[in-house]
């Protein structure tokens, strides 16, 4: 583990209902086996936070009465924590390369998110399952192949492999329609690593917990 500076306080992680860039940070937060609030807000609740947050925009992470926002630097810092992210510098950008990658799906999934017209909507994902998704995949199982195929950074477990399992779980489980939830199957390496992520016993006990609380 990183010796970071840290609150005795349990950090609180505010975001939507959904996955989104929160993910991956939700589950480093699981990752590091300390008590952290999952804090899910709806849209109507938003534009009452939205003037006192930092950028406008969540997720945002507080940390003993600091508030952090940009996802990015979140799961940085929480993955410090979890001994998520590598010591080697090297190691640590190839991390850093995952996640960027995840941000660049993000900049094409949200305009389709934020459509409001149910056919354009349809229209715009058909777009992304046929054109951008399977290239981006493509790149990213070569980036993995590249890396031994297990891991994209070190050979171990890092923030790179939570971020992009989390937005390919997001992919796959049907809740963005238009996208098939059969996208990431033809892709043998990046879907053992969902299954191997999925089966990191935090990560288990983390979907768990979720589960028991969208069913009350
Ligand atoms: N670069 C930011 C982007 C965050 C972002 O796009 N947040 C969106 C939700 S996914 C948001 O708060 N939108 C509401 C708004 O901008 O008013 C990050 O990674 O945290």
């Amino acid at each position: 583990m990183a010796s970071t500076t840290t609150s005795s306080s349990p950090m609180i992680l505010t975001y939507f209902e959904f996955a989104g860039p929160a993910e991956p940070v939700r589950w480093a937060l699981a990752m590091t086996g300390q008590p952290w609030e999952d804090k899910r807000i709806s849209f109507a609740e938003f534009p009452a936070l939205k003037p006192g947050l930092p950028n406008g925009q969540v997720p945002i992470l507080e940390v003993g009465g600091k508030v952090l926002p940009q996802s990015g630097a979140q799961l940085r810092y929480v993955g410090k924590l979890a001994g998520l992210y590598p010591e080697d510098a090297l190691e640590a950008a190839f991390a850093d390369a995952a996640v960027d990658a995840v941000g660049d799906s993000h900049m094409k999934l949200v305009p389709t998110i934020q459509e409001k017209d149910k056919a354009k909507q349809a229209e715009m994902r058909e777009k992304l399952a046929t054109d951008f998704l399977p290239t981006w995949l493509g790149n990213l199982e070569k980036a993995l192949a590249a890396a031994g195929g297990s891991y994209f950074a070190g050979g171990k477990l890092s923030i790179g492999d939570i971020a992009v399992v989390a937005r390919l779980v997001w992919l796959k489980d049907g809740s963005l329609d238009g996208i098939p939830a059969t996208i990431v199957d033809e892709y043998p390496l990046l879907s053992a690593l969902v299954e191997r992520v999925k089966a990191e016993p935090k990560i288990v006990a983390y979907h768990e917990k979720r589960s028991e609380i969208s069913t009350k």
